[in-house]
């Protein structure tokens, strides 16, 4: 059966999944106060945790499981059920409860200002360092809900794996994002592209790609592992593509419009900037590099934005873009159909990102 594919997720499919947001958290909250009897300033701030952390964001990783299911049921002429479309709602939100977690630690960790527009969530007043174990909560959250809605279905225990596993692939990528980029001591010797595509395939790729898609076929009864390699292979470096537009977006974008202020240069970073402008830079520029790189001074951090300007660092980016979109799209067309999933699964994503500016 021919698929159509919306370029954006419909405003009916967004209203409904954000509906759902609500089912799932009042749950939550309904329970910390009847079943594990929390006192009530407790869950009063479990409330005001899950506003600020869960809600707000783009919702891209949690609808791609929505948009995904919904493709491929059209390719295979099902009908979905109601019941169907929830428990694509609830999948969806684990994505983005993880995601609100790795957020919460990461700019911890990135020593962030904002995010979404607003303070990070430890900047905001009387949080601190308690966020260290909100991030944990939330983890938690994820395995709580998973259990109401899905423990029934066969394929719950390797829903409960591929959960545990990405979120474990997320953190070793966070691990050595961290340890590429020590405070204090520079060394621009450190970075290279392919600890760059390690970090960013492993912190970014599987959760915000890979594990909307094989949520998605476990929904739809997708069980061949031929199927799940294969989105991996076009959704890991689909991955990798958008973390190098979060990073350009990190120096270039603005504040106002991306939702947070980019920390990458002071943060000493492996960015895909740094990497590019390393490979290609003059002996004086190298020397500027070296002295105003990964340092918390606004006059290193402007010299260093500066030099990315001399040197077009982004024109260099709109040429890996291009180069990106047309490689991907190229892997996109040459899937094998014959593992029952739609080429239009992973068109839907590439036009999500395409030239994205926040
Ligand atoms: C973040 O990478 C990765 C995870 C797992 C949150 P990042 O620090 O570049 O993200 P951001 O730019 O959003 O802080
Ligand atoms: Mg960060
Ligand atoms: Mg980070
Ligand atoms: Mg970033």
């Amino acid at each position: 059966m021919p698929v159509t594919i919306p370029l954006k997720t419909s405003p009916e499919v967004i209203a409904a999944f954000e509906k759902s947001y609500h089912v799932i958290a009042e749950d939550l909250l309904h329970d910390l106060e009847h079943k594990y009897k929390m006192p009530a300033v407790g869950v009063q701030r479990m409330r005001q945790m899950l506003e600020h952390n869960v809600m707000g964001g783009k919702m891209n990783r949690g609808l791609a499981v929505v948009d995904t299911l919904m493709i491929i049921a059209q390719a295979q002429g099902k009908t979905l059920t109601e019941d169907d479309i929830f428990r694509a709602h609830v999948a969806g939100w684990a994505i983005e409860w993880l995601q609100a977690c790795f957020l919460v630690a990461d700019d911890i960790m990135d020593q962030s200002h904002t995010r979404r527009g607003k303070p990070c969530w430890y900047r905001m007043p009387g949080v601190g360092l308690e966020a260290v174990n909100d991030a944990l909560v939330l983890e938690g959250h994820i395995f709580m809900f998973i259990k109401k809605h899905f423990r029934s279905q066969p394929y719950y225990a390797d829903l409960v794996d591929l959960l545990h596993e990405v979120a474990y692939l997320t953190e070793l990528g966070q691990m050595i994002d961290m340890l590429t980029a020590p405070e204090g001591d520079v060394n621009l010797s450190r970075f290279s592209l392919d600890r760059h595509a390690y970090i960013v395939v492993h912190k970014t790729s599987y959760y915000s790609f890979y594990l909307s898609v094989a949520m998605a076929f476990m929904l739809s009864g997708i069980t061949n592992p031929a199927a799940f390699d294969q989105a991996k292979q076009i959704l890991l470096p689909l991955g990798e593509y958008f973390q190098v537009q979060d990073d350009y977006l990190d120096a270039f974008a603005d504040p106002s419009v991306l939702g947070k202020i980019g920390t990458d240069i002071e943060d000493n970073k492996c960015s895909w900037l740094v990497n590019t402008a390393l490979a290609r830079c003059t002996p004086e520029q190298r020397t500027l590099l070296d002295t105003n790189y990964g340092r918390k001074d606004a006059k290193c951090i402007e010299a260093v934005k500066q030099l990315y300007r001399d040197m077009q660092l982004d024109q260099e980016f709109e040429r890996y873009e291009e180069a990106s979109y047309k490689r991907i799209m190229g892997m996109i067309n040459g899937i094998d159909k014959g593992l029952g999933v739609p080429p239009e699964v992973y068109v839907s994503f590439m036009n999500k990102i395409y030239k994205r500016s926040k």
